[in-house]
């Protein structure tokens, strides 16, 4: 089939790849002129060895002109972001000037599918009036229109976009039939139909806000355990021997990345609309969204048991990716810990090898010299190699362990002080 993927990025490049892989004619549409330059030449715009590979492999001619793909395209799908703005509102504007694009340019027959994650009632509110508007209607069939949320964990090697289980729902019977024939000829896993779009929508954001409410228990158990004695981390591995029911997560400075923070907000956005408040939801967002100020009072604690002061302070932080092994910040809590830190007067700097532009130095060597104080933020593999007698070579008074991957027993035999999430 001829197949349009708009947006380019961890979410519609590798499900472009996939549909060249399995035969089809793949067209790229992103508005982003450099980043469809470096797909045309076969380069990858982001940090993925596997997702490079392919990009050699597969032919998908990339282009920020609609009119040159759009309109003879059989099936046309949606990776576009759907963010936050500053005061945590759902932005939509990327949805819709794709949707608005798409309206001028797709031909009747043709399928579109909304991979992007949306709150329920977005397809029926706000894609299809695009649609109506430029004399398409979807409820009759005019094109067939769905929704099948991408589910991707950028950096995993054991799931990816092939072999992860979807979900599909859609606007008519006969939409829901083809879309879903479409993605079984390119999935290898099963691919639910759902009896509704909204149920199709409501399944994602539940996913990944059950994710977001269990990184803040643990946080808050943290918390708690911290000022009790307890190490959280024993505690999670002793809980973990139950074989049933219970399911770890891990405390940390926070949860950043482009879903997991942003989602929630969504559905509380629109659920209170309804008139319902989603009290637990926000709770829970408001937990998470504390817990860079929480790592700054440790580290302010720290630093004020050694030198007294906080004013220039020399604090190293390692990792300002939003999770371990990728080069994302979108979200990414490091960021709000460096700005908190700056905030009171301390000389902050970072190194993340995965995010070379926003670092301070060229290695670890050249941060772990410059330091008094150290922070994990990231988990990087390159971190967790890292020797306590490297950190007791270069004088670290303390380290801030954000997510509670270092030797704790190790440091603290070398007399540094430690302190992590939840335990110390
Ligand atoms: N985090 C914790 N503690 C945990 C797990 C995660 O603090 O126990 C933090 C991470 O450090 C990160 C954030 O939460 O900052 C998000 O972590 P994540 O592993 O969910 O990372 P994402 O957002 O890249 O990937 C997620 C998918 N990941 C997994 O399910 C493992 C999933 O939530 C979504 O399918 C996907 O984003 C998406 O695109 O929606």
């Amino acid at each position: 089939m001829k197949i349009t993927v708009v947006g380019l990025g961890y979410v519609g490049l590798p499900l472009a790849c996939l549909c060249a892989e399995k035969g089809h004619d793949v067209s790229g549409l992103d508005i982003d002129s450099a980043r469809v330059e470096k797909i045309s030449k076969g380069i990858s715009p982001i940090e993925d060895e596997s997702l490079a590979k392919k990009l050699k492999k597969v032919k998908i001619r990339a282009t920020a002109k609609p009119e040159e793909c759009i309109p003879k395209s059989e099936i046309i799908i949606v990776c576009v972001p759907t963010p936050v703005d500053h005061s945590h509102s759902p932005d939509l504007k990327p949805l819709i000037d794709s949707v608005t694009t798409v309206s001028k340019h797709i031909k009747k027959g043709s399928m579109l599918v909304i991979e992007s994650t949306i709150n329920p009632g977005v397809v029926e509110e706000v894609v299809a009036p695009i649609l109506k508007a430029a004399g398409i209607d979807p409820a009759k069939n005019d094109i067939h229109l769905s929704h099948c949320p991408e589910r991707i964990d950028p950096g995993n090697k054991k799931w990816t976009v092939e072999n992860i289980p979807r979900v599909v729902g859609a606007v008519t019977n006969e939409a829901l039939k083809k879309a879903a024939e479409f993605y079984r000829g390119i999935i290898s896993a099963e691919i639910t139909e759902l009896s509704t779009v909204k149920a199709a929508e409501a399944t994602k954001i539940m996913e990944n806000t059950f994710r977001d409410i269990n990184i803040a228990f643990i946080n808050e158990m943290a918390r708690s355990f911290d000022m009790l004695g307890i190490d959280i981390m024993e505690v999670i591995k002793g809980a973990s021997t139950k074989p049933f029911a219970f399911m770890p997560h891990y405390p940390g400075i926070g949860v950043g990345g482009h879903c997991i923070p942003v989602d929630p907000y969504y559905l509380i956005k629109r659920a209170k609309q309804t008139g319902f408040d989603h009290r637990f939801l926000s709770l829970a967002r408001e937990i998470n969204e504390s817990m860079p100020h929480y790592t700054a009072e440790l580290v302010e604690k720290a630093i004020l048991s050694k030198a007294g002061i906080m004013q220039g302070a020399k604090i190293g932080v390692m990792g300002l990716a939003y999770k371990a092994n990728v080069d994302d910040i979108r979200e990414s809590p490091a960021l709000k810990l460096l700005s908190i830190l700056r905030g009171k007067g301390a000389d902050v700097r970072a190194f993340d090898p995965h995010v070379a532009d926003m670092s301070d130095f060229v290695d670890l060597n050249e941060l772990l010299d410059f330091s008094d104080y150290l922070i994990i933020a990231t988990d990087h593999a390159e971190f967790k190699k890292i020797l306590a007698e490297d950190f007791k070579k270069n004088n670290i008074k303390a380290i801030i362990d954000g997510k509670n991957c270092l030797d704790m027993g190790a440091i603290k035999g070398l007399k540094i002080l430690y302190h992590g999430i939840g335990r110390s």
